[in-house]
Parts: structure tokens; C-alpha cells; sequence
């Protein structure tokens, strides 16, 4: 199924088994699938992973981003998250979503909700920030969004991810950003099944940048080299691009 079993570090000329390399890169839960003669539903994505990462993105993976703190459970604030969609809640049929990851990479993917969520769960608290006045702190559970980019094999000159949204809104991140193992791709909220109104199937979640930056209903990831003239529905309208926190 998956014949190379060898990825070669670049830079250093050592080494990494499979199996080092996706403990390393957090995917260490697929690795199961790769000697499973079960049903791995996975087995098109994860046979991906035979393939070495270019060396910026390793360098980005590999490389510590500090962490942000977290809230401990009994800080959640359940009540603290309004719903702020500039458009409504668009209607997703879940078993139909897929959502896509296309630009510059050399696997475009197109994935299922089932498949989405065999890969590693990552869990965090942390405090959404909307410039509008308000904060919660929240617990988001999903995939880290590092994970899915690997799987989609980005080529060098990637710099930023555009995400476009079922209802019509769109952003756009620095890569360093997106791949911060606190960006999650989140389908829970506060230990439940994301809610449609904050963005079920799957939305962006992060402590570090602002809430307009965190897409809703997000259905397409497209990694380039270039900001496109349209940045985001917000940005675009004379907000801040970067929005860190
Ligand atoms: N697709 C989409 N994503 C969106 C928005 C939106 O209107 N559409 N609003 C943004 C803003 S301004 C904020 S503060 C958060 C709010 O998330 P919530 O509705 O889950 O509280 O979603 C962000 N993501
Ligand atoms: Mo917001």
C-alpha cells in the first residue's frame, strides 16, 4: 500500500522513519492506518505522506511556534459566543460537504467530513476576540490545519491560504499563521458537535489572530504564492489584514 517507508530530512541528510515523522508532525494517529489491513478509509490522503515536504514547510512544522496559553475548563464562558454572520447560516448537507484544498499544492484534496475526522483530534480553550466589543472563552475541538495542509503536499513558494465560505465570506492568512498548531479546523464546540450557527461542518478557530478572520462554513482552502486584490470581506472593507492577537 504504502512502499516508501523512508522520509529524508532535508538539510541535515538525517533520517526519519515514517512513523518518526508523523509523531513529529502530529499525525501519529494515522499511522495505524498505514500497516491496517482494516478499512482505511484514509488510504488515498495518508499514501500522500510517503512523499518528503519541501524544506520550508518542514522548517515551519518543525520549528517551535509558541504556544499561546489556555483556559482550563471551568473558565468556559458557554453564553459569551454570539453568533455574528454577516449573512445568516447557510444550509450544508454534512454527508454531501467536502471541503477542498487546491492553489499551489501537489495533492489537491477534496475530503469528506468521515474522512476529516480520522484524522488526529486536537482540543483547545482559548479566548475568541470580535473587534466588535466582545470575548469568550471557548474550547474548539478539530484538526489541526497544519495537518491538512501537509497531506495536500504545498509547493515552496506557498505564502498564504485563502478560505472561501459556503455563505459567501472569504479571508486570508499569512502561512506562519495557518500553520501554528493552535489553528484548528474545528467541528466541536465546547465538547459538542459544532452548532450550524457557528459554522458546522467545519470552521477556522485560533487564539491568535481576530474573530473575522476565523471563516465559518469554510468549503475551500486555496494555498498560493500571491495575495489576491480580494483579501477578505472584512479586510476588504478597510480592516486590518493581519488582525493578530
Ligand atoms: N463564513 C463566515 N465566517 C465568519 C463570519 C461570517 O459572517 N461568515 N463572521 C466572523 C466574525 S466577525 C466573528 S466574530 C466570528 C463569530 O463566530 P461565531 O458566530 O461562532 O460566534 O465568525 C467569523 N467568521
Ligand atoms: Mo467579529
Amino acid at each position: 500500500m504504502v512502499p516508501n517507508l523512508q522520509i529524508r530530512c532535508f538539510g541535515n541528510g538525517s533520517q526519519f522513519t515514517r512513523r518518526q515523522f508523523l509523531q513529529i508532525s502530529g499525525l501519529s494517529s494515522l499511522s495505524f492506518l498505514l500497516g491496517g489491513c482494516g478499512a482505511p478509509i484514509l488510504e488515498d490522503v495518508v499514501g500522500k505522506l510517503s512523499e518528503p515536504l519541501n524544506q520550508k514547510f518542514e522548517a515551519l512544522i518543525f520549528k517551535s511556534q509558541k504556544p499561546v496559553p489556555e483556559f482550563s475548563q471551568s473558565e468556559i464562558q458557554p453564553q459569551a459566543l454570539i453568533v455574528n454572520s454577516f449573512r445568516g447560516t447557510p444550509i450544508i448537507d454534512p454527508a454531501k460537504y467536502r471541503l477542498i484544498v487546491d492553489g499551489e499544492v501537489n495533492h489537491p484534496l477534496s475530503l469528506s467530513m468521515v474522512e476529516i475526522q480520522s484524522l488526529p483530534l486536537t482540543s483547545m480553550i482559548i479566548r475568541h476576540v470580535c473587534v466588535e466589543g466582545w470575548a469568550a472563552i471557548v474550547q474548539w475541538g478539530g484538526i489541526r490545519l497544519r495537518d491538512i495542509v501537509a497531506l495536500a503536499q504545498p509547493q515552496e513558494n506557498v505564502k498564504y491560504a485563502y478560505f472561501q465560505s459556503a455563505d459567501g465570506y472569504y479571508s486570508s492568512w499569512d502561512i506562519a499563521s495557518a500553520m501554528h498548531p493552535q489553528t484548528l479546523l474545528a467541528y466541536q464546540k465546547n465538547g459538542e458537535p459544532l452548532p450550524p450557527d457557528n459554522g458546522a461542518p467545519l470552521r477556522l478557530a485560533a487564539p491568535i489572530k481576530l474573530g473575522y478572520k476565523q471563516s465559518k462554513w469554510v468549503t475551500r482552502i486555496t494555498l498560493v504564492s500571491h495575495l489576491l486584490p480580494r483579501k477578505g470581506y472584512w479586510e476588504d472593507q478597510g480592516y486590518e489584514w493581519f488582525a493578530g492577537l
